[in-house]
């Protein structure tokens, strides 16, 4: 079992939960999709075709999943309508599988060395300082010593909104006055967290350079600066995206890619939303893997990524 296996147990349920707009909102779209429709044909692939778009799978991977499906109607000749949520949750989780073979599931610390770095990016509000709160209270669980850093330091609340996140969880927060430079933060941090011995650090960033030369400078001086602390430093570059965004999901991750490298995702914000299905593209699109999903502000409600538990959620699959 992976470092947050021990947290899991409720994790169907808030999966579910959090998927519940998502689900209604396909499920009434296929509904319509297949109305007066006894078997699979051309017109149910269209409407399909246009349901996964509007459920914000995105374009590219819809065409792969109806490609797909049209391969398996052309073998098994018939295929009654009845069945299209169990054959759209197979035809999905087998894209999704084949694509990447990360195993979130078993994902731990690496032993060879300590403390583990993240360096979490992300445009404003998108949720970095709740997911770093977040994933404190996971790994402090765990029993790991945890250090914070606040380097957005672009304003006085969102130092103060670490802090909070800090003191709620237990771990400390290294940080400086508003305005400081925040490779500056991140130095100290790593300094402290080395000297203490810690096992993980998560660095908070701000996400308001909108100016990409200025986003792509910062975010090299923040790593460089790591270095010289720990040289390997940071081990993962986590971007957070805003799942209720949709699309626009899709385009901050290219954004961010292309201004520094990108290790792993997590995707926010998906309970209180429709556009769950973002997950499904992203994943599909994007070479770098979803590692976690938010699905909701509480500090519980942070999960490992697992492709199949997702799908299964989505479709209603009983495990
Ligand atoms: N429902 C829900 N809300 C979330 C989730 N993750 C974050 N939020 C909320 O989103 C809002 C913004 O989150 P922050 O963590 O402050 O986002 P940020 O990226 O740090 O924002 P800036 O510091 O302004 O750049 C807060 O109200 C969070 O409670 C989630 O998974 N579900
Ligand atoms: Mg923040």
């Amino acid at each position: 079992m992976g470092l947050f296996g021990i947290f899991n147990k409720s994790k169907k349920e808030t999966l579910d939960k959090g998927l519940e707009k998502t689900k209604q909102s396909v499920f009434s779209k296929i509904a319509r999709a297949v109305a007066g429709k006894s078997k699979v044909d051309d017109d149910v692939l269209d409407n399909l075709e246009e349901v996964l778009i509007t459920s914000d799978v995105g374009v590219d991977t819809t065409l792969k999943i109806i490609s797909r499906i049209e391969e398996r109607v052309a073998r098994d000749k018939y295929v009654s309508v009845s069945e299209l949520n169990s054959i759209l949750r197979d035809e999905i989780a087998a894209l999704l599988t084949e694509n990447n073979s990360i195993d979130n599931e078993n994902w731990d610390l690496p032993s060879d060395h300590a403390p583990y770095v993240i360096l979490v990016v992300g445009v404003n509000g998108v949720g970095k300082t709740t997911t770093i709160g977040k994933l404190a209270y996971q790994f402090k669980k765990a029993g790991k010593k945890v250090y914070l850093g606040a380097a957005d330091t672009f304003r006085a609340a969102a130092v103060e909104q670490l802090s909070i996140w800090g003191e709620r969880v237990g771990v400390p927060v290294v940080k400086q006055q508003m305005g400081a430079d925040p490779a500056s933060v991140a130095y100290d941090t790593l300094s402290s967290a080395k000297a203490n011995g810690a096992d993980v650090v998560l660095i908070d960033t701000a996400g308001r350079l909108h100016n990409k030369i200025g986003l792509m400078n910062e975010l090299k001086k923040i790593k460089d600066v790591m270095k010289k602390v720990i040289p390997q430093a940071p081990d993962e570059v986590l971007l957070v995206l805003d799942g209720s965004t949709g699309q626009n999901a899709f385009e901050q991750a290219k954004q961010f890619s292309a201004v520094t490298q990108i290790t792993s995702l997590a995707i926010t914000k998906l309970d209180g939303t429709a556009k769950g299905g973002v997950v499904i593209g992203i994943s599909d699109q994007l070479k770098v893997p979803v590692k976690y999903i938010g699905l909701g502000e509480k500090m519980e409600d942070l999960q490992l990524f697992n492709k199949t538990q997702f799908v299964d959620s989505l479709f209603n699959i009983e495990k």
